[in-house]
């Protein structure tokens, strides 16, 4: 019997759960997935407990209208196997929702990993056991919505960082008696807008995808705005076969650059100055980069997001753009952004601003006088009712903390991460959280997670802490924790680097801001993906320094 093989027995034989695993993973997205791969690969025992009927994660609930990824498709996927990358071909630069689905599905069916998911299985409470006399270390049990528990010796959240949609805190939305569908948990089956009057709350990333493919199909659209929003084309197109090729001759070469990138992303990173530039070369940097598309912009000059005045430059160059494309004045200005290019995620869109020249589309500036509520024929704004047929809520997602708060979790002595996280988000390497044993996440708070590129940034999560697992085994250690001292150093590090980043300096939902009564606080790690690594891998190397194992 292997160590593996005794730890399970061992708490089966305390009776501890209705089934044991040497590892629980919440969640069947990109995290899940791989996080099962690789457990397997270090041979732990291990099942996956997840809410959908389908593997995909935030692919699997994001389906509205125009949805894709605003990262390369060659670059947002899994790098860790070349013959999966070799073998799946990506159709456009960006690829479409249903795209990233289908490859999210092949990566299931490839690694077997269906067998060890479990589908429609939410979990709606974990809580760390301590160790009783006969086993000696801890172990976590997930209850199941529906009943049965699941425990196991370690348990790894997979749950994403754009999990839980933000419902609006308007008054009456139960009182519509048209259709209300939000852009973050849209249905399976086609929506159809056609003849009908739709409304859409929200101009965040996905309804500036979602608001240019509905506005061709509704009779009339109106959008209702609280903030305008920076957005740049995607120039999106289908994949050159030639080009394809080389990049996939090269893959292993570009995935290995990537890494050594701030936001592990091969980027067109301009090394030179905004300030130190002269107006018409800067203009013209900022038109090829318009014409290039892509989030690309923001790098345009090197201290875009550094500094407030360079930054007012880009932002001035696409308030240009908005008035230049925007034929109706009074909407161009409604429209135009005056906060900091950036600080809000950058949006990238197809045909978004030209939208707003359709006749069947209106803007509603919800900015000073917000939406007083929703009556059963619409909503009410501006002291005059709206009518539609359907809602649309684009309003976002209960950002990084959201979907780990709601799962009831539990460590030690029973404190309820909750209480543990009341002022914002605490925890070592967005990794793990003191008073959680064996309680790892991926992608968590104080990780470069949303900032990086999602796919490899899921990567480089799940080998450490799967190297972590095997670590544990052979030593045969039962618990891990971070220490107090360790989680505290980490945090200030975490809020020192977001300090210096303009990033840090508005409402958005980096900072829970969306989220009334949300602590404000910059959640994710901003000092680069490298430097990031760099911190994991010496804390490993060291024998998990600032961890205390048991
Ligand atoms: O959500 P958001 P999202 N009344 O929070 C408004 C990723 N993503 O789903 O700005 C009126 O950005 C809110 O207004 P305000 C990406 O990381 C990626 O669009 O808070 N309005 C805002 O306009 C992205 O950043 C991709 O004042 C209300 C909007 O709703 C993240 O997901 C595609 C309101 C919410 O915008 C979230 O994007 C899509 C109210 N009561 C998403 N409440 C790609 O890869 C909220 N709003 C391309």
């Amino acid at each position: 019997m292997n160590q593996t093989e005794s730890r399970s027995a061992k708490a089966r034989a305390n009776g501890a759960g209705d089934e044991r695993f040497d590892v629980i993973i919440v969640g069947a997205g990109f995290a899940g997935m791989y996080m099962l791969h690789k457990t397997r690969q270090i041979g732990l025992s291990a099942i996956v407990l997840e809410k959908a009927d389908g593997v995909g994660g935030t692919w699997y609930w994001n389906r509205y209208p125009g949805a894709r990824c605003d990262v390369d498709s060659i670059q947002y996927s899994y790098s860790f196997d070349d013959d999966l990358q070799q073998e799946w071909e990506w159709s456009e630069f960006y690829a479409t929702q249903p795209e990233i689905l289908r490859y999210a599905n092949h990566v299931a069916d490839r690694y077997d990993l269906r067998k060890d998911i479990r589908l429609n299985c939410k979990v709606i409470a974990a809580r760390f056991v301590e160790g009783g006399a006969g086993e000696g270390t801890g172990h976590w049990e997930l209850e199941i919505e529906g009943g049965g528990t699941v425990s196991g010796t370690f348990c790894v959240m997979g749950t994403g960082c754009l999990s839980t949609p933000n419902e609006p805190k308007i008054e009456g939305l139960g009182d519509f008696k048209g259709e209300v569908y939000h852009t973050g948990h849209w249905p399976h089956e086609k929506v159809n807008f056609a003849g009908k009057r739709v409304g859409a709350i929200g101009t965040g990333s996905s309804a500036i995808q979602a608001i240019p493919e509905i506005a061709t199909e509704a009779a009339h659209l109106t959008v209702f705005q609280r903030t305008p929003n920076y957005t740049i084309p995607a120039q999106n197109r289908p994949l050159d076969p030639k080009e394809y090729e080389e990049i996939k001759a090269r893959y292993g070469e570009l995935r290995a650059e990537a890494k050594k990138q701030p936001n592990g992303l091969i980027y067109d990173r301009s090394s030179r100055s905004a300030l130190e530039t002269s107006e018409e070369e800067r203009r013209a940097e900022f038109e090829r980069r318009w014409a290039i598309g892509g989030t690309n912009f923001i790098a345009s000059f090197n201290d875009v997001m550094m500094n407030t005045e360079a930054n007012e430059m880009a932002a001035e160059f696409v308030r240009g753009k908005i008035r230049e494309i925007v034929k109706d004045p009074k909407t161009a200005e409604i429209l135009t952004p005056h906060n900091i290019i950036g600080c809000k995620r950058l949006c990238v869109d197809t045909d978004y601003w030209t939208t707003y020249n359709r006749d069947n589309v209106d803007l509603v500036d919800v900015s000073k006088e917000p939406v007083e509520r929703i009556v059963p024929e619409g909503v009410k704004a501006h002291g005059k009712v709206f009518e539609f047929d359907a809602l649309v809520l684009a309003t976002g997602f209960d950002a990084m903390t959201g979907t780990l708060l709601r799962m009831n979790i539990r460590g030690r002595d029973g404190l309820p991460l909750k209480d543990k996280w009341a002022e914002g988000p605490r925890n070592y390497l967005g990794l793990a959280v003191a008073g959680f044993p064996n309680m790892f996440t991926v992608t968590g708070p104080g990780s470069p997670s949303v900032l990086a590129n999602m796919i490899p940034a899921i990567e480089q999560h799940v080998d450490w802490i799967a190297d972590c697992l095997a670590y544990l085994t052979e030593k045969g250690v039962g618990e891990i924790e971070p220490v107090e001292e360790a989680e505290s150093e980490w945090m200030e590090h975490v809020r020192v680097v977001g300090e210096a980043s303009l990033r840090s300096h508005c409402d958005s939902w980096y900072v829970g801001a969306n989220v009334p009564g949300k602590p404000r606080i910059f959640m994710p790690y901003i000092g680069s993906v490298p430097e990031y690594a760099r911190r994991c891998n010496e804390a490993a190397r060291k024998g998990y320094e600032g961890f205390r194992l048991a």
